[in-house]
């Protein structure tokens, strides 16, 4: 609960939908509430849309899901028009995309750019959302919606000394739009999820020296990307209609059915029923994909186990170093239990010799200063530091901003146990405001775009029937949140993403101070929308209008 008291709003405000953010979701929320007949405005802190595609362009920065199904299906001469050229889109391809898409549906003139949200409160008599930013005067709407990202604000995390570096800090979240010449340069790079993994054999070949520090080695798996056939664009294009339908009912949101090869499911083997000569049988037959292809790895620690020595294994044969290939080696925490990392060429790159891995178990950062990184096992000259250490995600962008509800009360403070909503797009309290991909919903675990599509349109419909019905407020109820949450723990309970030895962010576990709660739902794209569209159904369910 807090103290201030909230400013009152005018009883008319001046949009009907405020939407927070110009990334996939801002730009189809405003397409789509404009189509219905609704105000709207996106602001957006950036100075360019296309959100995770405007700030994350640092080398290498690719996306893991196929371009022809990672596109959005609400128009068909977009479908038609737009041509990918790689399998899996490099970020300067979807950022080319996006702003296509911008221009084509002429949305720019409801998006307000370089306007950072910095707070926004609810008006009960009024019932209308005030907006504040750090642009100039607050702006109001009668439904706000948080169109604002999963992994969209970066962990800046504590690195003694670090404002003493005399070079450039760069993040791989926010590299500079110009781009960064790093010929004949010292490179140290911190982090190795995915941004790491992604940038390694990048920073490599563009560096003088690139030194690695990773705290946590990862399990990563190959990516099959290359130049996109075009007659798989034109056979997928003539089928598009089938091909949106199969997203929605796939756990995935991915049909796979434009061929493009995206990582190794598990299929009806168990590893622990064969013996070691048949998994060394299967390591030279499927390569790293061997680590990925045992049912009871999914649930059974001991069979996961044996996965993971398979794909330790085939760190040994890739890595020269035995030493090197040891300090990669993921250890104490199971497959499957962290977001997969996707590489390539990741771990060949250690066999550069202009490559050094630090391996931080053995000592860990003790301070930064003007030329280099110091650690328990030495010093490590560097011109140039490159942090690749992830994001406060699926909470950050909704708790570190002013977000208030009924009674003044701060989104931050309700959340302190961890995040409550319904289906991940209403929270009790908070009438009137929606979050797209909120947690709770399937959102990081499935294809985003789909996931992005059927929130707007839900709210959409949403909001279209509060207007044929004259109704100008929306709430989710409590007990309707507080079963959402229960089957959302539910079914995350007994996967490997719940494991005690599991510090993943889906935990929040990679930020300090953050509660342990698994964010996303992991019951499938598929069950979700058959659920969301059942509230519906059932005359919105579990919602209170007024
Ligand atoms: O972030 P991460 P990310 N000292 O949190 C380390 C999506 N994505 O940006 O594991 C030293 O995974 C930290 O170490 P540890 C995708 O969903 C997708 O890489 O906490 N190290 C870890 O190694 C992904 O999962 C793609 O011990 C520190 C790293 O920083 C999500 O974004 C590409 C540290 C952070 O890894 C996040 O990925 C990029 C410290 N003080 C991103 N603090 C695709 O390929 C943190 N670390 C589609």
């Amino acid at each position: 609960m807090t103290e201030t008291a909230p400013p009152s709003a005018p009883a008319v405000p001046q949009f009907d939908v405020v939407v927070v953010g110009a990334g996939m979701a801002g730009l189809y929320a405003v397409h789509h509430f404009r189509e219905l007949g609704f105000s709207v405005v996106a602001l957006e802190q950036g100075a360019g849309v296309g959100g995770t595609w405007f700030w994350n362009r640092y080398p290498g920065c690719r996306c893991d899901v196929p371009s022809l199904e990672y596109s959005f299906g609400f128009s068909e001469e977009l479908e038609q028009e737009w041509e990918w050229t790689e399998v899996f889109p490099s970020q300067p391809e979807i950022e080319r995309y996006l702003n296509h898409v911008a221009d084509r549906f002429d949305l720019r003139r409801d998006i307000r750019l370089e306007t950072k949200v910095v707070g926004a409160t609810y008006d009960e008599a009024a019932q209308v959302w005030t907006v504040a930013t750090e642009a100039g005067d607050p702006i109001t709407g009668r439904f706000l919606v948080m169109a604002s990202g999963n992994l969209s604000v970066p962990q800046t995390p504590e690195l003694p000394g670090r404002e003493t570096f005399a070079g450039p800090v760069l993040y791989t979240s926010m590299w500079p739009r110009d781009g960064v010449d790093l010929s004949g340069q010292r490179v140290a790079l911190i982090g190795t999820g995915s941004s790491g993994v992604q940038s390694t054999p990048e920073l490599a070949d563009m560096a003088a020296h690139l030194t690695v520090f990773q705290r946590t080695p990862t399990y990563t798996w190959p990516s099959y990307n290359g130049p996109l056939d075009p007659e798989v664009q034109r056979r997928t294009k003539e089928h598009y209609r089938e091909l949106r339908a199969g997203q929605r009912t796939n756990p995935g949101g991915v049909t796979g059915s434009t061929g493009a090869i995206i990582l190794q499911t598990a299929e009806d083997r168990r590893i622990l029923e064969v013996g070691e000569e048949e998994r060394l049988a299967v390591l030279e037959e499927l390569r790293w994909n061997a680590s990925r292809v045992w049912f009871d790895a999914l649930t059974n620690p001991e069979a996961n186990e044996l996965a993971c020595e398979l794909y330790r294994e085939m760190v040994r044969r890739t890595v020269d170093d035995p030493e090197v290939a040891e300090s990669l080696s993921p250890r104490g925490f199971p497959i499957g239990c962290k977001r997969p990392v996707i590489d390539t060429h990741y771990f060949e790159t250690f066999n550069r010799d202009d490559v050094t891995l630090v391996d931080l178990r053995k000592g860990g950062i003790e301070a930064i200063d003007a030329g280099g990184i110091r650690t328990a096992q030495g010093y490590f000259e560097a011109d140039v530091l490159v942090l690749a250490t992830g994001f406060d995600a699926m909470t950050g962008a909704l708790t570190r901003i002013d977000l208030r509800g009924r009674d003044g009360r701060l989104l931050r403070d309700v959340w302190a146990e961890g995040p409550r909503t319904n289906l991940g797009l209403q929270v009790a309290g908070f009438p009137n405001l929606f979050t797209v991909t909120g947690p709770g919903s399937p959102s990081v675990l499935a294809n985003m775009v789909v996931c992005i599509e059927q929130h707007i349109e839900w709210i959409g419909e949403c909001l279209t029937r509060m207007r044929d019905r004259g109704q100008t407020e929306v709430e989710t109820t409590v007990e309707a949140q507080d079963a959402w949450v229960d089957h959302v723990n539910a079914v995350a309970a007994p996967t490997m993403m719940t494991a005690s030895s599991c510090n993943s962010w889906y935990l929040g576990a990679n930020i300090p101070g953050k509660p342990r709660v698994f964010l996303p739902y992991v019951g499938g794209l598929n069950q979700y929308i058959e659920r969301a569209e059942a509230v519906v159904a059932d005359d919105y369910a579990g919602f209170v209008f007024a």
